[in-house]
């Protein structure tokens, strides 16, 4: 049984589920495009950033990005940010890391107040 409360739910349910769907109907909407290293990729030797661009500008407040290593601790140089001259990518420098399996995850909002966020690893061998 389906009260009025319910029906306005399931109805934004609805919509929302079609924003999600359709990304590229809101330009401004800001998804990740590629990323560098790449998702799922394994780079040789320790890279210097990792830096993922986006398909719309970020707004630098409530941007963040860290990378984690297998046992979860943060092992970037806490510098994470949108890079000064294209807001469009969001960065964070590294130390020098041994081999072995990394975590990206970042959040992110677009200039048109749509949050996204994600996350995926690369490899150091
Ligand atoms: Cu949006």
């Amino acid at each position: 049984m389906i009260n009025s409360i319910g029906k306005t739910l399931l109805l934004i349910i609805l919509l929302f589920g079609s924003v999600v769907a359709a990304p590229k109907d809101l330009p401004a909407h800001a998804f990740p495009d590629h990323s560098e290293p790449r998702v799922g990729s394994t780079v040789e030797g320790s890279p210097p950033s990792v830096r993922i661009w986006f398909d719309g500008a970020l707004e630098s407040a409530f941007t963040t990005i860290v990378v984690q290593d297998k046992s979860g601790q943060n092992v970037d140089k806490g510098t994470g940010r949108v890079n000064p001259s294209d807001p469009t990518i969001l960065e964070v420098e590294l130390p020098q890391l041994p081999p072995g399996r990394y975590h990206v995850i970042w959040d992110v909002l677009a200039r048109d107040g749509h949050r996204t966020k994600g996350d995926y690893t690369f490899k150091i061998k």
